[in-house]
């Protein structure tokens, strides 16, 4: 496999165009940290695997008949290169290169990588947007102080961006926690969780709704994509049973889409299986309906 880090695919493929990044409604960041995985690895190949089945879509929405986006309206910027053995810089170097993105409004989608790298992006976004909100699909909560001896470890990133901004969060589908997070979350009534479990008792969707009601306008949405039940997104490295199937995540997206601003989002996570696509083809429709919900509603 060719090195990470050179890869030149663009979000959407060649009816999708490659916008300027300069000007384009949507950019895509690729991301591809790998620093502190815990169990499966793989992540680093994330963004060029989910840049590489984007070219596969078929570029019409099968719901509205219309393309996604129209040719152009979405660039996306070389991959970064992000040292390894430090989370801490790589999160100020994604905030930087998300900066003079989001100074001109534009619609931020980092891929990762591991969970880690939204700190940055969400940084640059909290720095624009005061008060801004996060919203995460995500199997775990990520809350711990540290891990595997890292405050910059994947498990952590929640509690980073809860400690820098203090933000309102909604964290949905979670299914795994520590004693540590439980206890935290007892004394953060700021973070809201809508359990897989919960989610799953649903007769309808007016959980949505129901759900993102606190959230600010203005919010971050970071998409792990082991939110995602591992029957349908094997790929990732830290799988979990009794996750969300791919219509409810859609369905989410383009609730909070619908009624919230989303100025920023990231797809975290996805860690490529040889010979098997379904993954990062997965993720990659996800994130270009959630660009075409964003850009559809400007
Ligand atoms: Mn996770």
């Amino acid at each position: 496999m060719a090195d990470a880090h050179t890869f030149d695919e663009h979000f959407g493929g060649e009816e999708a165009g490659q916008g300027d990044p300069a000007t384009a409604r949507a950019v895509v960041l690729p991301a591809p940290l790998e620093a502190t995985v815990s169990y499966g690895g793989g992540t680093k190949h994330g963004p060029r695997a989910l840049l590489r089945a984007s070219g596969e879509l078929e570029f019409v929405e099968e719901e509205t008949g219309e393309p996604y986006w129209q040719p152009g309206e979405v660039a996306t910027l070389p991959a970064l290169e992000l040292a390894a053995g430090d989370g801490e810089r790589a999160v100020e170097t994604i905030a930087a290169a998300a900066r003079p993105v989001l100074a001109r409004d534009a619609f931020l989608l980092t891929l990762g990588g591991e969970h880690t790298i939204s700190t940055g992006p969400f940084r640059a976004a909290a720095e624009r947007h005061p008060g801004l909100g996060i919203v995460g699909i995500d199997a775990h909560l990520d809350l711990r102080d540290s891990y595997g001896g890292s405050k910059w470890s994947h498990a952590c990133v929640l509690r980073r961006i809860v400690e820098e901004f203090d933000p309102q969060v909604l964290w949905v589908g979670a299914r795994s926690l520590a004693a540590e997070e439980r206890d935290l979350l007892a004394t953060r009534p700021k973070i809201d969780v809508a359990w897989a479990h919960a989610i799953a008792e649903e007769r309808d969707d007016s959980w949505i709704e129901r759900v993102i009601a606190p959230l600010p306008e203005k919010v971050y949405l970071t998409i792990d994509v082991d939110g995602l039940d591992p029957s349908v997104m094997p790929g990732t490295g830290t799988p979990e049973p009794g996750g969300l199937d791919y219509r409810t995540v859609l369905r989410f997206v383009r609730t909070l889409a619908e009624k919230r601003t989303i100025v920023a989002a990231d797809v975290v996570e996805l860690a490529p299986i040889e010979g098997q696509q379904v993954s990062e083809f997965t993720s990659a429709k996800l994130a270009a309906k959630l660009v075409a919900a964003v850009l559809g509603k400007k």
